[in-house]
């Protein structure tokens, strides 16, 4: 006996950890005991619900569980009841978001109680920015799941459908229903019929597990595409040709979702190049679209280089507008004001615009946050926006409230994040971004849900020893304490850490140009318009620093709702962490900690540092609990992640020291890089992507 049990030990020791690849993402564990289930009905949605349960099982051995689709006035849209036999819901749908509910409970450890769960919003969309050539824009996972270029760029192989499978099944397990499948720049190709045809496979692949598909259009598609003289919204042969379109998609995509245009942005063609609003624009497309039950989103990322401060651009575009939309377009708001920065104070429109839906845009994909070069977990940055209080009716109208529609009659409601996926083999191209997915779906499902339970529920769902492993007994042994608990608290802190190297105090856009991803606080090349710079933004002169806001700058503070106009305005009232957003101050000022702004900044830039480095020792300190892939590449990106914190505190104190002209308090540690070097060296040149 006592041999046997050494020889299985010494198996268990020697025996490398599996490599997985991370292509199973959340999805990794796979039940091993019998159930019996009982469904009401039969069709592809609830197949693929009896199936999951019966390949997923972790819950009592040969249990049954009732699958019952029956009206239940408590539960909402594509909500459910879990029940101790089973789910109810009103929807088959729904029936399939409560079992991986119940196979997510039993994989996480959490009781299977009694509840009812209803989604916060109507539309939780994936946008890709997928270009039809096969490239991603601000993709940092190989290149698109849908798209390639080439000869064969619209054959359906078996790959791609064996892919679009797994995708539909990702997205569904944690309430995504919507996928926008091509870049907001689009193509007015997307339209032709031989790129229809392949949505359409696309789209047939998704249904199923109740993911609508949507396009993103070019406004100029009647001309470009149609061969028309004008695509002026009020025309009424554009309108002829967009009817005409959308029923050429509906015969082929029934259920097809709407459209997403960007107009007037950024160089994209919009209803302003015939002077008709934006409200003319998507009111046309709108109109187009109800007879079939579609939505347009439009959105509201729009900025031009003559108004002298960008953050207050979409408010004063679309503000006039409100009330002036049809019921079934949304208006697609960035959660800040700017660009997806590491952070930024919430966008004013939200709660301002009473009588237009409104949607919050999220950005997966981290262009502002380290690509798929660092680790950064984003949940509680969307937290942050989601429980930031509007005031527009009083304590307590947060941005969710204003957005899910429990504050305001919307039609519909809805939420966007901007997709991280490639066709990478671990879809994301770090593993630690794939939370960011699973973050942004599991919010737009419960957008009350904090930080800390997703970061927990995914650690559990992709590092918990799979117990069908023969070595899962050693590593499990104090799983919880050596990896779970670590691991969750470099997550949560990650974000702040990003925003300590990168742009502390409320400092943003400081950017290496166009590609994003280093530092450039000098960017300003010659000719370029200056709200593409980086000057425009922090402002830096030998007086100070920050961009001025308040009521004697720019005056952006008087599109937020009072208490926050006026707590916003002062110095002494403004929350720090937005202190250079909405502020231009003296690099001798005293912050709250007591040491002048200078200091501080050089303060934060060096914990953000070390905050990196202690995330290095954590995950080296788990090898034992992850299988030898993954810890390899995430150790590898960690290494890459320290380093360029430090690049980022360099680069950016030494930049800022040729105008404060202080000393770098001398408990921080130095520079080690020199400010020419940094200057010259371009980060994404190293980049591997
Ligand atoms: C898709 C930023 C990005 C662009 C992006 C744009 C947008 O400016 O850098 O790549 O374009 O936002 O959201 O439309």
């Amino acid at each position: 006996m006592r041999t046997i049990a050494s020889i299985v030990l010494l198996f268990c020791i020697a025996q490398p950890a599996n490599a997985e690849t991370g292509h199973e993402l959340w999805l990794r564990i796979h039940g091993v005991d019998p159930v019996k289930v009982i469904c009401s009905g039969n069709s592809p949605t609830l197949s693929i619900a009896v199936r999951e349960l019966e390949q997923g099982w972790g819950g009592e051995a040969g249990a049954s569980v009732v699958l019952a689709v029956k009206p239940d006035k408590s539960i909402k849209g594509d909500g459910y009841r879990l029940t101790a036999s089973g789910v109810q819901a009103n929807t088959e749908l729904g029936i399939l978001y409560g079992v991986y509910e119940m196979l997510r409970r039993q994989q996480t450890g959490q009781p299977n109680r009694e509840t009812v769960s209803n989604p916060s919003y109507e539309r939780r969309v994936l946008n890709h920015w997928d270009n039809p050539d096969g490239s991603v824009e601000r993709g940092y996972a190989g290149r698109s799941i849908f798209w390639r270029g080439g000869d064969d760029s619209l054959v359906v192989t078996e790959k791609d459908r064996a892919l679009w499978l797994e995708y539909a099944r990702a997205n569904a397990s944690i309430g995504i229903n919507g996928s926008v499948l091509n870049n907001v720049n689009a193509s007015p190709q997307i339209l032709s019929k031989q790129y229809l045809a392949r949505v359409k496979e696309i789209a047939d692949i998704l249904r199923p597990y109740g993911i609508k598909t949507y396009l993103s259009v070019k406004f100029s598609s009647p001309s470009l595409l149609g061969g028309l003289k004008t695509s002026d919204p009020l025309d009424p042969q554009t309108v002829q040709w967009w009817e005409a379109k959308v029923k050429e998609i509906y015969s082929l995509i029934p259920g097809f979702g709407g459209f997403l245009v960007k107009a007037n942005s950024e160089g994209q063609p919009g209803p302003q190049d015939y002077g008709r609003t934006h409200a003319d624009g998507a009111n046309m497309m709108a109109d187009a679209l109800k007879p079939y039950g579609g939505i347009v989103m439009w959105r509201a990322f729009v900025y031009r280089s003559e108004d002298k401060d960008r953050a207050r651009q979409a408010y004063s575009e679309f503000m006039p507008l409100d009330g002036k939309f049809r019921d079934n377009v949304i208006i697609q708001v960035k959660n800040g004001p700017v660009d997806f920065q590491p952070r930024e104070p919430f966008s004013p429109l939200f709660g301002a615009m009473k009588k237009t839906s409104v949607m919050p845009e999220l950005q997966i994909t981290q262009e502002y946050l380290g690509q798929s070069m660092q680790l950064v977990f984003l949940a509680p940055m969307w937290e942050e926006c989601l429980k930031s209080d509007t005031y527009q009716e009083g304590p307590g109208s947060t941005v969710a409230r204003s957005t899910d529609g429990s504050l305001f009659q919307q039609k519909h409601t809805a939420i966007a994040g901007v997709a991280n996926i490639g066709l990478d083999a671990n879809w994301c191209g770090h593993h630690f971004a794939q939370a960011n997915w699973y973050a942004f779906g599991r919010l737009a499902w419960n957008n009350g849900l904090s930080s800390e339970k997703i970061a927990d529920e995914w650690i559990r769902l992709t590092f918990a020893p799979n117990e069908k492993e023969p070595a899962a007994e050693s590593k499990s042994a104090g799983w919880v304490g050596s990896l779970l608990i670590p691991v969750k608290e470099m997550m949560l802190q990650s974000r702040e850490a990003a925003v300590n190297y990168m742009m502390p105090l409320g400092l943003h856009h400081i950017f290496a140009g166009n590609h994003h991803y280093g530092p450039g606080p000098w960017f300003a090349p010659k000719g370029i318009r200056s709200d593409w710079t980086s000057p425009y933004y922090h402002q830096a002169d030998k007086d100070g620093i920050g961009f001025d806001r308040t009521r004697r700058g720019s005056n952006a503070v008087i599109q937020y709702h009072e208490p926050l106009a006026s707590q916003f305005n002062d110095p002494t009232t403004c929350p720090e962490i937005y202190l250079l957003w909405f502020h231009h101050l003296p690099w001798t000022y005293k912050t709250k900690s007591g040491r002048t702004l200078w200091d501080e900044l050089c303060y934060r830039y060096d914990t953000g540092v070390q905050q990196v480095r202690r995330f290095q020792k954590i995950w080296d300190r788990v090898e034992p609990h992850v299988d030898a892939q993954r810890f390899g590449e995430v150790q590898s990106k960690l290494r890459r992640h320290y380093r360029d914190a430090q690049i980022w505190k360099d680069a950016c104190l030494l930049y800022f020291q040729q105008f404060s002209r202080l000393p770098i308090p001398y408990d921080i540690e130095r520079p080690v890089n020199d400010l020419e070097d940094l200057m010259r060296i371009d980060l994404k040149l190293s980049h591997h992507n």
